[in-house]
């Protein structure tokens, strides 16, 4: 099960339109700015924050560009390796987000 820290309204609302947009099941935790307790979570104390249980629990992946590819190659696989331009339009699309 994937779990997203997000916040309405914030920027890490974009990994929540992918995740729907590729079909992945996920919760969706809302997280209050200035939290304490998501501190323990994320010390970067940022949104968004994501955890895959197919990962180990422990590991949480923070930076919306490095989430989004990650969730892609998970989709997707490895279907951008060897395809220099294809992955070019895919970084720029995550910089733009
Ligand atoms: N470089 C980070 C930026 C994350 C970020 O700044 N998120 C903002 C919301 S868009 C946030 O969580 N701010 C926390 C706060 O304002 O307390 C990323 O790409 O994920």
């Amino acid at each position: 099960m994937i779990t997203l820290y997000t916040h309405t309204w914030a920027c890490a609302t974009a990994i929540n339109i992918l995740l729907e947009r590729l079909w992945l099941p996920y919760e969706k935790i809302e997280v209050t700015f200035g939290d304490e307790n998501y501190k323990k979570i994320n010390p970067k104390w940022a949104v968004p924050a994501l955890i895959d249980s197919q990962l180990w629990e422990s590991v949480v992946l923070t930076q919306l560009p490095a989430i989004a590819k990650y969730l892609l190659r998970k989709k997707f696989g490895n279907l951008f390796d060897g395809k220099s331009y294809d992955e070019y339009k895919l970084d720029s699309m995550l910089s733009l987000l």
